[in-house]
């Protein structure tokens, strides 16, 4: 398969002519093309096949130790002027950052194939659907591309027709750190990242165009680009709400996007629509539609199981790739909390041994189509995408944060979203469990500078009088001896339904300095093992506390200088008054 797009071809021989690749194999997207490629890997050792009764058609692989999640200090984006990329991005100017990265691109595909992968962010006939190539060197990556988008023929017709679509060359070169970069390049639509295999830093279509380019393209045509779920809940009555939740990676989106209503909950019904990546529209009607430009799922393993979530835990039984898992001794895949087996082999293929480290890397993965997910919403295809009733921004505070409180308009909405901190995870290299400002949860994933970031996100409220309700959750708050107060997991459903509540306007709620927080009885806990004094303590606001917190983010905000925006500044200003 060649192209008839001329400037797609004349890419393509300028890359294998700096690249050198052995020979070069165009995707078309099939099941045959994806099995021959699993078949490749199983012999190569690059995949391994996992228990064919109980795991049938689901493979381990297991990356280089050295190359286990997003490297955010490797990560540029490489605009004209450093200010356009802001505080929140590394940044390097783009010749200098072509010439670092191309060098090391040179020669690297020898011996290699270069696989040339078209695909679409998006339902194939959405018009908010964007498309992109990905060449890479990575048979990995290519199968992954397959579970997690629309891959193949179809997306390379819609380039063809359209004459435009987002360049992204992946090599995993030498997967030496030092000789490790990706780079984002959005005034030419570009993407290059070599020396990972991993994840977020080798799917191109993932973190670095459905959020980084796209974040930028969105600015430029008034839309947005964001790093949410979306999910639907169904009412017994039968009515659906779509809501979009903005949490920083590893901290349980997916689980809320697959989540079972517990027993104490009947008639409710949740449907998937997507589990990281939301892209917002307004319709012209002013209403916020959302659609999930993926098609899969790249999930953190430790901590499924049935109890927690079991559409994960039964979906990842057939057809599913993981990354960096242990396994038992009868070759199916273990990680930490599973709840069933015992691990004999840890992720680096070693014998297990409790006493060294876990089974699973924490930041292990599960990578499988969301045609697996028996709660896989059938509007996820709508090319046009689901109306939002509300936007939720949480992340992981042990302290401070309430269950959940409501931003009094679009404006404070916007602060609670910029205000965003919370403990890190496992997804990124480095410390763990340290609590740092990630806005909108957008932290490694906005591609400009978010002072502009906020500006675009507070201009939708002159374009529609319409907008979603804009929430904060809080699922991880604890007492003094370190015990999570709230149950989580599908008992998330409890605070959903308040949420929607309150887009209904059918319950009231208090005012308070940081916005609107439910009256406990709002709030169902029938069932639940939790006090009247825990879900107060759940439920309360600090002046002081929160006074230290705002006084953080002004901190913060400072950084962004003179670009800050003043309605930004003014909600600030509004806030603190009230707090002091
Ligand atoms: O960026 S990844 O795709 O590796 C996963 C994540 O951080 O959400
Ligand atoms: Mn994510």
């Amino acid at each position: 398969m060649t192209t008839s797009l001329s400037s797609l071809q004349s890419w393509i021989d300028t890359i294998a002519a700096q690249t050198l690749p052995d020979n070069i194999h165009w995707c078309n997207g099939s099941e045959e093309e994806y099995n021959l490629l699993i078949e490749k890997m199983n012999n190569s050792g690059d995949l391994q096949e996992l228990n064919k009764e109980n795991y049938p058609d689901c493979y381990l692989h297991r990356s280089d130790p050295s190359d286990v999640a997003r490297v955010e200090h490797l990560t540029f984006i490489c605009t004209k002027n450093k200010d356009d990329a802001g505080p929140n991005n590394n940044w390097m100017a783009p010749t200098e950052a072509h010439q670092k990265i191309d060098r090391l691109f040179d020669g690297a595909m020898k011996g290699r194939t270069m696989y040339v992968i078209p695909y679409c962010m998006g339902p194939i006939d959405s018009p908010y659907a964007r498309c992109g190539i990905e060449i890479t060197d990575s048979a990995y990556v290519v199968v992954n591309m397959k579970l997690m988008t629309r891959m193949g023929s179809l997306a390379l017709q819609r380039i063809e027709s359209e004459g435009n679509f987002v360049k992204g060359l992946h090599s995993t070169g030498e997967l030496d750190p030092e000789k490790r970069f990706i780079m984002h390049f959005p005034d030419e639509l570009t993407i290059k990242s070599i020396g990972s295999g991993y994840g977020g830093n080798a799917l191109l279509g993932k973190k670095c165009h459905a959020l980084r380019i796209a974040s930028w393209q969105a600015r430029k045509e008034g839309w947005l680009a964001e790093h949410m779920l979306i999910v639907g809940v169904e009412s017994p009555q039968g009515d659906t709400h779509y809501i979009a939740c903005a949490f920083p990676s590893a901290c349980g989106k997916t689980n809320l996007a697959m989540l079972i209503p517990p027993n104490s909950q009947p008639g409710w019904k949740i449907w998937t629509l997507g589990d990281d990546i939301a892209w917002l529209h307004l319709d012209e009607h002013g209403q916020m539609c959302a659609i999930n430009p993926e098609a899969g799922y790249f999930g953190v393993v430790p901590g499924t199981n049935a109890k927690t979530n079991k559409n994960a835990f039964d979906m990842i039984k057939n057809k599913t790739i993981f990354t960096n898992v242990g396994l038992t001794e009868n070759n199916e895949p273990w990680w930490e909390d599973k709840d069933i087996g015992k691990p004999t082999i840890d992720w680096k293929g070693k014998p297990f041994d409790a006493a060294n480290s876990p089974a699973a890397h924490p930041n292990s993965r599960f990578t499988v189509s969301a045609s697996n997910n028996p709660a896989y919403s059938k509007l996820a295809e709508a090319p046009e995408g689901v109306p939002i009733s509300a936007i939720v921004f949480g992340g992981r505070r042990k302290t401070l944060a309430p269950l959940v409180y409501e931003a009094k308009n679009w404006e404070h909405g916007v602060l609670v979203g910029a205000g965003v901190a919370s403990e890190t995870t496992a997804a990124a290299t480095g410390e763990v469990g340290v609590v740092r400002r990630d806005p909108m949860a957008m932290k490694p994933f906005c591609g400009y500078n978010f002072a502009d970031y906020w500006d675009h996100w507070l201009s939708f409220s002159k374009r529609s009088s319409n907008l979603p309700k804009i929430f904060h959750v809080n699922w991880f708050r604890q007492n003094e001896a370190g015990k999570f107060l709230w149950p989580g997991f599908g008992e998330n459903l409890r605070v959903l339904r308040w949420i929607i509540d309150r887009c209904e306007n059918r319950v009231p709620a208090y005012t308070t300095a940081i916005g609107n927080l439910p009256n406990a009885k709002d709030i169902d806990i029938s069932d639940l093992d939790i006090s009247s004094e825990v879900l107060e303590e759940l439920l309360s606001v600090k002046n002081n506390e929160w006074l230290d917190e705002i006084n953080s983010i002004g901190e913060y905000f400072k950084s962004y200088g003179d670009r800050l925006p003043d309605a930004l500044n003014q909600e600030f200003i509004k806030l603190k008054a009230g707090l002091t």
